[in-house]
């Protein structure tokens, strides 16, 4: 039976390969991308994924997360959320309800404590330094989705067919109190629906939000669209239109997986993501920019890794 996954960026490949083994051996597709996203979220090298990620311009960590089910579109965020451990199951257990699904702030904070998730100061020593650096450098720039370091957004088939979309960010750095990005957005940062496919987004949410883009793919997909022209088609027009009608398009990358298990990419960066199938192991690959409104797709390279690392360990300037 087929089952598969993909999601956003090298930071994903644990929780991939962990999902992939859980959906080989059957578990569901909610199950599955809680997983992925809990497993981004625990490891505090990740600077924009709950523990470790980088704060608000006040010093505070505040996180954005978002899941739904192919099968029902039950859908379930939290934004702005504060000292939890696991953002993505606070947002996945309000998916639950037929009301009050979508808690922001001290809401959604106090319905995590309330339910018993676990509760955590988020903000580590090495993530208060670089805020600290950053505010002493008094930079004034405009948000921007700083180099490879964003939000992760999966998608998951399991063998029954079933699909699920979650996210998990702590937004962009020195993000104002409040901001919110496109991440725990249905339809913005994820949308599934088991019966076509199911996509997620990652990169500057202002942006991603003007065309709704994890929807846009879905809809693409369900009138016949392979996953990666739907992917190609969603991104590369709406930028063009978004150029000459706003004057700007900041990064964009986009992920879709469809009924079947076929995926695809779009991507305005350079943009590393994983991928894996009941007859592919776990892979990272790497998605740029072609001529034409075409995505290019590649296996990830050693030099790749190599400077990544480099990347990873630096500090964000
Ligand atoms: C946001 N889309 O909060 C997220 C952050 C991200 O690349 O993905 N950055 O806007």
């Amino acid at each position: 039976m087929t089952w598969a996954a993909i999601s956003t960026w090298r930071m994903s490949f644990d929780g991939l390969s962990e999902a992939s083994v859980l959906l080989d051996k059957g578990i569901n597709a909610g199950d599955a991308v809680e997983k992925l996203i809990s497993i981004v979220e625990n490891n505090e090298h990740y600077k924009s994924v709950g523990f470790g990620g980088l704060p608000n311009e006040e010093g505070i960590v505040q996180m954005d997360a978002g899941f739904m089910d192919g099968d029902t579109f039950a859908q379930g965020s939290v934004a702005s959320i504060e000292n939890v451990k696991n953002a993505i199951s606070v947002a996945r257990k309000l998916s639950e309800n037929k009301t009050n699904s979508f808690l922001v702030g001290d809401g959604a904070t106090k319905f995590a404590a309330k339910n018993g998730f676990e509760m955590t100061n988020m903000l580590t020593e090495k993530a208060k330094k670089e805020w600290q650096g950053r505010l002493s450098a008094n930079h004034q720039e405009q948000l921007r989705a700083y180099d490879g370091h964003d939000t992760v957004g999966a998608v998951t088939l399991d063998q029954q067919g079933s699909m699920a979309a979650a996210t998990s960010t702590s937004g962009l750095f020195m993000k104002k109190d409040g901001r919110i990005g496109d991440s725990p957005l249905s339809g913005s940062g994820f949308y599934a629906d088991s019966q076509v496919g199911a996509a997620a987004a990652t990169g500057l949410g202002e942006d991603i939000m003007k065309g709704c883009l994890s929807y846009e793919i879905v809809r693409k997909m369900a009138e016949g669209q392979s996953p990666q022209d739907a992917c190609d088609q969603a991104l590369f027009s709406f930028a063009k239109t978004l150029k000459d009608r706003y004057g700007s398009c900041d990064a964009i990358s986009l992920i879709a997986l469809n009924s079947k298990g076929e995926w695809g990419v779009a991507t305005n960066v350079e943009f590393a993501f994983c991928v894996s199938d009941n007859e592919h192991e776990a892979k990272i690959m790497i998605a740029q920019q072609a001529a034409k409104d075409r995505t290019k797709i590649f296996p990830m390279t050693e030099k790749w890794l190599a400077d990544y690392q480099k990347r990873t360990e630096s500090t964000i300037d």
